[in-house]
């Protein structure tokens, strides 16, 4: 049985700029987090390098070009009948260094014409203030997010660009995957949300949430502001959410499962209830955490609660309360759950976890909830005669939307829309490599460095357009 979803359905695909922009160097922009990383390989993960060094391979510099050319890609967007389309604004564009006072205006005019050419479409812009990047002048002079100025830069950034947009965008977020910075396993992760290495501190997660709270005043003091600037935007908060299941039905299993979805609920209950919860405020407690915070804070976090809550979906974990110390996923603590596959990069392919993640994240906040990733990074072949059969992310995507389409239609989750993560082929962010594309486009560009940059159309494509035509019913 197929259900379809509401008429007003923000159907779309979502993109960062660092991941496919490119012109790093162009336009007035400055040097960001990102594009002192280097790529990655079979061997090797992405290095974090202190600057721009010839032998490194920075593909972040060029990405997939979509500063040339995001008309065409636009236009292939508009053919498959997207309703909205998610990327983020580089600061560096606006503020090359981050710290000054006066916007860069070529910069400000790209994202003009960019989202002009969306709005010629109908296509709505859904944006990321900040997606894993941030002024790399701020990370060397200031250190990053641990520097409570930084909030005051942040601010400033947002207000100059929704003043700038706010009859072109509507639907805003501040950061993307916030919680996913406590990653200690994957420094690349705090590296990127914050500037912070957090391993090179004797208690990084306390640091880690020093960061954090100053990102969650940051993100409040926008929202209130946004809402002065406009009063129809709606600003969103935005998490990476990989539901934790139980191993077995033993209570402990079930306790650490709840302990370990604490952990992603920490961020967005500041972000949708304006206030710590109890088991964080406790945990801090127990382990003797101080996190500094000045007396107006509790204020501003009431005062910014986000209207929405945008979220990742790519995977579930699994945990088994004896078997703590394992690492078999992206997650320490996770164990293998045998009834679920997985795809080349072991990430866990579970489509009925997203109606799971729909009911968890309703029942608690009671706020729209957008889909702002979820898809399926696989090699994708070009065939001779240019065709590319990508029917492994079809089967993905398409196992995703049903159990979507039955969160809303079976459970009444309130969705606002579904944008697959890298609908254009982009850089991955993990491995830094091209080759793990998640496109209905696919661009010409490899890890060699060669390619054409030329856009063509997967199967994919024409599937997706025929679910767009169909509001969901395939
Ligand atoms: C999310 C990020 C994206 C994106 C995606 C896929 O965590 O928000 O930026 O890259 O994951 O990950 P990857 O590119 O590593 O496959």
């Amino acid at each position: 049985m197929s259900y379809k979803l509401p008429d007003h359905f923000l159907w779309g695909g979502a993109v960062a700029a660092h991941q496919v922009e490119g012109g790093y160097n162009l336009g007035g922009k400055g040097l960001s987090i990102c594009d002192v990383l280097s790529g990655g390989s079979v061997d090797r993960d992405r290095v974090i390098t202190d600057g721009i060094d010839q032998n490194q391979y920075y593909p972040n510099h060029e990405a997939t070009d979509f500063y040339h050319h995001f008309k065409e890609d636009i236009a292939l967007f508009a053919e498959m009948g997207f309703k909205c389309f998610r990327t983020s604004i580089a600061w560096t564009r606006i503020f090359p260094n981050g710290d000054e006072q006066t916007p860069n205006e070529e910069g400000l005019k790209f994202y003009d014409d960019l989202f002009d050419e969306l709005l010629k479409y109908n296509i709505e812009p859904v944006i990321t203030l900040s997606h894993f990047e941030m002024p790399y002048h701020l990370v060397k002079e200031y250190g990053g997010w641990a520097d409570r100025r930084v909030i005051d830069f942040f601010v400033h950034y947002s207000e100059i660009v929704m003043q700038r947009y706010k009859s072109k965008v509507k639907y805003w977020m501040t950061f993307n995957e916030i919680n996913n910075q406590a990653k200690y396993a994957y420094p690349l992760f705090g590296y990127c949300c914050s500037g912070v290495v957090f391993n090179d501190y004797e208690r990084p997660e306390e640091m880690m949430y020093q960061v954090v709270h100053h990102q969650l005043v940051a993100s409040a003091k926008v929202v209130k502001l946004g809402h002065a600037i406009n009063p129809d935007f709606k600003i969103g908060c935005m998490i990476g959410f990989i539901p934790y299941y139980p191993f077995s039905c033993h209570p402990d299993d079930m306790m650490y499962a709840v302990e370990k979805m604490h952990k992603h609920f920490v961020f967005s209950d500041v972000h949708m209830r304006g206030e710590y919860p109890s088991y964080a405020l406790k945990e801090w407690e127990r382990k003797g955490y101080n996190i500094k915070m000045e007396p107006e804070d509790a204020r501003i976090l009431k005062e910014g609660c986000t209207d929405y809550l945008g979220f990742s979906y790519y995977m579930t974990n699994t945990v088994k309360a004896d078997d703590q110390g394992t690492n078999t996923g992206l997650t320490s603590g996770s164990v293998t759950n045998p009834h679920i596959k997985a795809s080349d990069w072991g990430w866990p392919i579970d489509p009925v976890g997203l109606r799971y993640a729909l009911n968890v994240l309703y029942e608690r906040y009671q706020k729209p909830l957008f889909i702002v990733e979820n898809g399926f990074g696989a090699y994708d072949n070009v065939e001779a005669n240019g065709e590319i059969n990508d029917d492994y992310r079809i089967g993905y995507l398409q196992a995703h939307i049903e159990q979507m389409a039955k969160a809303v239609a079976v459970d009444g989750v309130d969705l606002i829309g579904y944008t697959p993560w890298g609908c254009l082929d982009c850089v991955s962010f993990t491995t830094g490599e091209y080759r793990k594309r998640y496109g209905f486009i696919y661009v010409d560009k490899h890890d060699d460095g060669t390619g054409t940059m030329a856009r063509s159309r997967k199967k994919s494509f024409y599937w997706y357009q025929q679910v767009i035509r169909n509001n969901g019913g395939v």
